[in-house]
């Protein structure tokens, strides 16, 4: 299996515990990004949201081949349907403001850095006069 996987398998059964998983990233972020208070919830929310398909707790080998090995179709139709969710003024592109006032789809996909420049819920939704 991939270099990556037997790196976070720390305890070398094949598959990927969330503590496993969640430990490696932690190795590889930088301190700034470590004391966000928002860096685990997010990163645990990934896990079980999108690699952990039967929520056993764990990556067995076929989760770990689908997200090694993305389908592309796959992504590309996630990707349209925020798309379609979020963009407003259906002008086909989305900009900022509207990934902001999208948070909650747009939140685990994101960094946290992007996040600081909005401080959702505090935000007001402005209409510019045309
Ligand atoms: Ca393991
Ligand atoms: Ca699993
Ligand atoms: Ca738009």
């Amino acid at each position: 299996m991939d270099e990556a996987v037997e790196d976070m398998d720390a305890n070398n059964d094949g598959k990927i515990l969330i503590q496993e998983y969640l430990d490696h990233l932690f190795s590889v972020t930088d301190e700034t990004e470590r004391e966000d208070p928002n860096w685990k919830p997010t990163h645990e929310g990934h896990f079980n949201d999108y690699l952990d398909k039967n929520n056993d707790g764990n990556l067995d080998r076929e989760e770990l081949k689908e997200w090694l090995i993305p389908s592309y179709n796959k992504h590309e139709a996630e990707a349209y349907r925020l798309i379609t969710t979020a963009d407003e003024d259906k002008d086909g592109d989305l900009s900022v403001q509207e990934i902001a006032q999208h948070f909650d789809h747009f939140y685990s996909l994101l960094p946290p850095e992007f996040w600081h420049q909005f401080q959702p819920g505090q935000q007001e939704t402005k209409h510019d006069e045309l």
